[in-house]
């Protein structure tokens, strides 16, 4: 295929709850989207970057300029036969995984949208419905977090995390457990714990965690093997994994025995994949991330779960629960029993809202094919 243009737009979205994690609160969303164009079909990707560098170091501001100067003219002089040819055209620029992955996510999209096939079939998917978690983010009191959990139960999610950082912990974990002691329950520190650490760590091991996710260094897996050898919670890799190297590296040095995937994380659908097959080969399992993502970032996520190895619950849950109204349609919805279906139609399943993203963005550009890289 030649991708005849692309268009880059920037939305800012307002959450319809305050997400709070370890490194901080965000209550709006600044968003990159990308659009490609070619042979009369259109495709969208979803760029997770933050609105700050504090889950990476990419950030939608670094996101757009490589993705205006430097990857989107290479796809636009470039004629590729899918996806999988992204991660080539794009290896000279170092990191900005998150940039690369939105344009290889549309490729992916766009692809399968010219083969009349779903974006699941076309990645290998072989589930016709997901499991899903929720991650519920550190609230202002225990009271609330307690009727977050409750309200995330009865709506039948199969699995709940809680965000935690020193101080937000323990006591928190005990009075959840107290009331539910039979979810599957875990916890995600986004690297708020340090190895000294280690025994209070351990402690948890009393909760039943499924897993306790990434609680030391963003980028370490050495010191987490170390970690994992003195609790019994299964620890599980988020920010750390970028790659399939960091991921078979990781297992052989047993820092973790889960993988959280993450296709903004990881660059794009080729190297979530390659992840997926390396995680499968060391019996270690994997789940589907999530970066608050619209439903267009939510329907490539749906897509990946619906792989073999995604065996557990992700944290890819309803559209309401981040947005008022979201701009694919219809918006992701959740069963009674904590699944979501995945759809069988051409492409991703949904259809963007061009009216509302319109509504919604605050500046846009677009690169038509040959467009030069800067110098
Ligand atoms: O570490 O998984 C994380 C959100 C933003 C940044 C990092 C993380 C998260 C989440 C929320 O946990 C997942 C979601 O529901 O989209
Ligand atoms: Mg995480």
């Amino acid at each position: 295929m030649k991708i005849e243009a692309i268009h880059l737009r920037e939305i800012q979205m307002p959450l319809a709850h305050p997400f709070e994690t370890s490194f901080g609160v965000t209550t709006g969303r600044r968003i990159l989207l990308v659009e490609i164009e070619a042979d009369g079909l259109s495709a969208w990707g979803e760029c997770v970057a933050g609105e700050h560098p504090y889950f990476s170091d990419e950030q939608v501001d670094t996101a757009w300029l490589i993705t205006e100067h430097e990857l989107a003219p290479r796809l636009l002089n470039a004629e590729i036969a899918s996806g999988r040819d992204c991660p080539a055209l794009f290896e000279q620029v170092r990191g900005h995984r998150m940039a690369k992955a939105a344009l290889e996510n549309a490729v992916w999209d766009l692809d399968a949208q010219q083969q009349g096939i779903p974006l699941a079939k076309l990645l290998g998917g072989t589930r016709d419905i997901i499991p899903c978690g929720v991650s519920i983010g550190i609230q202002p009191t225990p009271e609330q977090l307690m009727d977050a959990v409750a309200k995330e139960v009865a709506a039948g999610y199969q699995r709940i995390k809680l965000k935690c950082k020193p101080g937000w912990d323990s006591e928190i974990f005990a009075m959840v457990r107290e009331r539910w002691p039979n979810i599957l329950l875990s916890c995600d520190a986004n690297s708020a714990y340090r190895l000294d650490d280690a025994g209070h760590i351990a402690s948890w091991d009393q909760f039943n965690l499924l897993m306790i996710e990434q609680p030391l260094w963003y980028d370490d897996f050495y010191f987490h093997a170390q970690l994992q050898r003195r609790i019994n919670t299964r620890i599980c890799l988020d920010e750390c994994i970028r790659n399939r190297r960091d991921a078979h590296a990781a297992l052989e040095l047993g820092s973790g025995k889960i993988i959280n995937i993450k296709v903004g994380r990881v660059g794009g659908f080729t190297e979530a994949l390659a992840i997926h097959d390396i995680a499968q080969e060391f019996g270690i399992p994997v789940w589907c991330g999530g970066m608050l993502e619209t439903g267009i970032g939510r329907a490539h996520n749906i897509a990946l779960s619906s792989l073999p190895n995604f065996s557990l619950p992700g944290d890819v849950s309803a559209s309401k629960r981040y947005w008022s109204q979201d701009i694919i349609e219809p918006e992701v919805t959740v069963s009674p029993t904590g699944t979501i279906t995945v759809p069988t139609t051409p492409g991703n399943g949904f259809t963007v809202r061009p009216d509302r993203i319109g509504r919604l963005t605050v500046r846009s550009r677009t690169l038509h094919r040959g467009q030069p890289i800067a110098s």
